[in-house]
């Protein structure tokens, strides 16, 4: 394992840290029209540092949610709390009061730091809140305007950091698994260097020469390790523009001269959809795929009209971030790779007996990163004796290479959003058309898969157009947009066990 001192904070090993090495001239954060050095992104964290300290009161072990579109404000602000000793909860910038008061409440959450442009569902989530003390916002797009801007101002440049323990818990990362009801999985200050020094160093290879981009969320942990942790632990520079969408990422990486972009296969679809002739990649050197799995074909088409090393890997927020990846002298398509080291992987049997080479069966992952969820019943039921149980079913074969097979649950990936299909039926059944529903994913060209519904409507409900498509704005208003089922099919009646249960598995296509 890793040898790091007992007294660590991540917040500093990953601005400080740098300018103290000479890279302090150095690009850290490419976003907002600017760039900012590690001296100034040292500099700008300090300052928040002792506004959440000295004027809201964050102490060591608060936890503090962020929200926010990926920009530097909100990496400045995920330092900043971590340097203050704070337990950092990222979320995204789509969801709605309903579910950020999930996240509040599982986290029990006393700060929230906002962007000022997605205040309405913050300020609406703390009027019902009995854990959140203050709310306060930030200007995502400079960073001088909002009152949390104001305060750091003023402050010095100087911030004895909070001397937090490295098995100190930094962050939570939420993962909404298969019900819908959030889980929390907790990760240490050391386990966000982990991520780093192994996977980033030892498979991507990552120098101060490097410039990341990409599209995935900071809220999520692909996210926040691909986009900030990786380029900011080696001194490289990270780009995070609101602009980062995947039509858009090609001319990204030819204007900044991008050497690694991090995005789930979708994205790379769309990019190649949007590649025009005489596009020019010279600077990439590794194109990394999570999040979802990357279909052959994609693989395959990216190579002919690239040329530029396709690195797929599959990671889990449990896991905080990828444990398996193809390298750049072992990657080809349908193929998931090897492990990651320190990590070690299993493919279990339904009694928990490995199955032989080349059979199918449930992956299972050990390693220095995972997984703890934070109170939590279901701890004993993913986590066996240290083995994480995943949902997917992989094969391996004989020569220790891993080929992802199916997802055992309920969870919709589409365009790279995990979706509980149980929580989309909870927000159709508060429509008074709906009496019943089913929601799966359904096989998708463009998105992998799309939420589907199959919807029995109630009495004096009639199956239309206009109703589809009231029901899909239903949805879209009372949870996160990007959760709508883009497919409905109304239906007389659902499939049932004898016990009256709702037998998802026979609406799917393959069924
Ligand atoms: O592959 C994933 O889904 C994933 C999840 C969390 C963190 C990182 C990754 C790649």
């Amino acid at each position: 394992g890793f040898q790091y001192p007992e007294r660590l904070n991540a917040g500093v090993e990953l601005t400080d840290r740098m300018v103290e090495q000479g890279l302090g001239d150095h690009t850290a954060l490419i976003g907002n029209g600017r760039r900012r050095t590690y001296k100034e992104l040292a500099d700008w964290t300090n300052r928040l540092a002792h506004a959440l300290t000295e004027d809201l009161g964050v102490k060591p072990g608060n936890r503090v949610l962020i929200r926010s579109a990926n920009n530097p404000a909100m990496v400045a602000c995920w330092l900043a709390a971590t340097k203050a000793g704070a337990v950092v909860v990222n979320t995204m910038p789509m969801l709605r009061a309903g579910e950020l008061s999930k996240i509040v409440d599982k986290a029990e959450i006393e700060f929230a730091l906002c962007d000022t442009r997605l205040m309405d569902e913050m300020v609406a989530c703390a009027k019902t809140s009995s854990f959140l003390k203050k709310v306060i916002g930030f200007d995502g797009t400079s960073n001088h305007d909002a009152e949390l801007d104001r305060l750091a101002l003023e402050k010095s440049v100087l911030y004895d950091a909070v001397p937090t323990g490295r098995d100190d818990v930094a962050l939570l990362g939420f993962t909404s698994g298969s019900t819908g009801t959030p889980k929390a999985t907790m990760h240490f200050h050391r386990d966000l260097l982990i991520i780093a020094d192994g996977y980033a160093k030892e498979v991507l290879g990552v120098t101060p020469d490097d410039v990341f981009v990409g599209s995935p969320p900071l809220a999520f942990t692909f996210g926040l390790g691909g986009l900030a942790i990786f380029p900011l632990r080696f001194g490289a520079a990270a780009t995070l523009l609101e602009s980062a969408t995947p039509p858009n990422m090609i001319e990204i990486i030819e204007k900044y001269k991008a050497t690694v972009c991090f995005t789930a296969p979708t994205a790379y679809r769309v990019m190649l959809q949007a590649m025009e002739e005489g596009a020019d990649l010279s600077s990439l050197r590794a194109a990394v795929s999570a999040g979802e799995t990357l279909p052959g074909p994609v693989y395959d088409a990216w190579m002919a009209k690239t040329g530029k090393p396709m690195l797929d890997g599959i990671g889990a927020t449990e896991m905080l971030h990828i444990f398996i990846s193809n390298r750049f002298d072992d990657h080809k398509p349908a193929c998931t790779g090897k492990p990651v080291s320190r990590y070690e992987v299993r493919i279990l049997d339904q009694d928990g007996r490995d199955v032989a080479p080349g059979e199918v069966g449930r992956l299972a992952v050990r390693g220095p990163t995972g997984c703890r969820y934070l109170a939590d019943d279901r701890q004993g039921q993913y986590v066996i004796d240290g083995w994480n149980i995943t949902g997917d079913s992989f094969s391996m074969s004989e020569d220790g290479h891993l080929h992802f097979a199916a997802r055992n649950d309920d969870m919709i990936i589409s365009a790279g959003y995990n979706i509980a299909g149980p929580e989309v039926e909870a927000a159709l059944l508060a429509h008074p058309a709906v009496q019943e529903c089913a929601v799966i994913g359904a096989p998708d060209e463009e998105r992998g898969s799309i939420v589907q519904a199959h919807v029995v409507l109630a009495a004096g409900h009639e199956a239309s157009d206009d109703l589809s498509k009231a029901l899909k704005d239903h949805v879209k208003a009372t949870i996160a947009p990007y959760k709508y089922p883009r497919s409905i099919i109304f239906a007389d009646a659902l499939p049932k066990t004898e016990t009256g249960k709702i037998q998802r598995f026979r609406l799917r296509p393959d069924a």
